[in-house]
């Protein structure tokens, strides 16, 4: 019934069965989020949002093919000085039709259809690439790769930055992987051998997001990793007294495990000075530098000292 009137109402949105699919599957969601025996209508925002996401899906496969999808920069620096210490690399996306098309958009596309291993394969290819022109100019920065933790299922990881540190005078030296806390479907064992494996490549592990999501103290504990990298949403709540006794919680946290700290989303300097006040030495955010294309980094000079709020 649902599908029905979906179809009925909505006659010139539909562009193909599969989109009333996905509206009738939308209006059923929504139908049951609202409660039992409630009939609710496709709004407007709802069609929208289901239009752009099978927009999105249907040009996913050409976008990464023609290398539509490519890495931008952000600067991560040291706290006390503003000296630039590394780079991370974030997919980017802009379509003609779609504008911008943020990773939180595509990222969980490809990995329900698949693309996401053709993605990444692209995407570190190109910053390896990049790494050169970077290095160049600034000598000891590291490069952060971002991946999704399914690549670990079937050591597709593993296999892809073997490929890549072949290619590579030094291996993967200086490069680090960022990955989420998840529920990882490898054992604790599995997961310990392949990053270590990883790590057998030059590069060090940091958790992504750190304290967001899903966290396991004791697999902490016995992954072998290099570092964490606190959510920004503790850094951007740091107004309110309890998200700073989290930011100092995982700050000490990291010390008695002998792991590296950046705070992400760092966006104006009361952030800055509670960070430093607490001892953390790394930091990230637009306070300091949004993500950028390859050219403009190489333009930033060695220290990035702001002057004013990024928000
Ligand atoms: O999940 P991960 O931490 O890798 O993603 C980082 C994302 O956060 C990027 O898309 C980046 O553009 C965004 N980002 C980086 N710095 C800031 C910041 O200071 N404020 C906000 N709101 N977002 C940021
Ligand atoms: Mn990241």
């Amino acid at each position: 019934a649902t599908f029905s009137a979906g179809a009925a109402l909505f006659p010139n949105h539909a562009q193909s069965i599969n989109d009333l699919l996905i509206y009738a599957d939308t209006a059923l969601l929504s139908a049951k989020e609202s409660g039992r025996n409630q009939i609710k209508w496709l709004n407007a925002k709802m069609m929208t949002a289901t239009t752009r996401k099978t927009k999105v899906d249907s040009k996913l496969a050409v976008a990464i093919r023609e290398g539509q999808i490519f890495p931008h920069y952000q600067a991560e620096v040291e706290l006390s000085t503003g000296k630039i210490i590394g780079f991370e690399a974030l997919a980017r996306w802009h379509d003609q039709e779609l504008g911008m098309v943020s990773p939180a958009e595509f990222i969980p596309l490809a990995e329900q259809s698949g693309a996401i291993d053709p993605l990444t394969e692209r995407l570190f290819a190109q910053v390896v690439k990049d790494s050169h022109a970077i290095r160049a100019r600034f000598p000891n920065a590291t490069i952060a790769l971002n991946s999704s933790p399914q690549l670990l299922t079937g050591k597709r990881l593993l296999t892809m930055l073997s490929h890549l540190a072949s290619e590579l005078e030094n291996g993967l030296d200086g490069f680090v992987l960022e990955i989420t806390e998840t529920d990882f479907s490898l054992s604790p064992q599995e997961l310990a051998s392949q990053l270590q494996a990883i790590m057998g490549l030059g590069v060090r592990i940091a958790i992504d997001d750190f304290g967001k999501s899903y966290s396991s103290l004791s697999r902490l504990a016995s992954m072998p990793i290099q570092k964490l990298k606190i959510d920004m949403s503790f850094t951007a709540g740091m107004e309110r007294e309890e998200n700073v006794k989290i930011v100092s919680a995982i700050l000490a946290l990291a010390q008695s495990l002998s792991l590296e700290v950046t705070a992400e989303g760092v966006e104006n300097r009361f952030q800055q000075d509670t960070l430093i006040g607490l001892g953390c030495q790394q930091a990230q955010g637009y306070f300091y530098a949004k993500p950028m294309q390859l050219q403009e980094i190489l333009t930033l000079a060695p220290h990035l000292i702001p002057e004013k709020d990024a928000c």
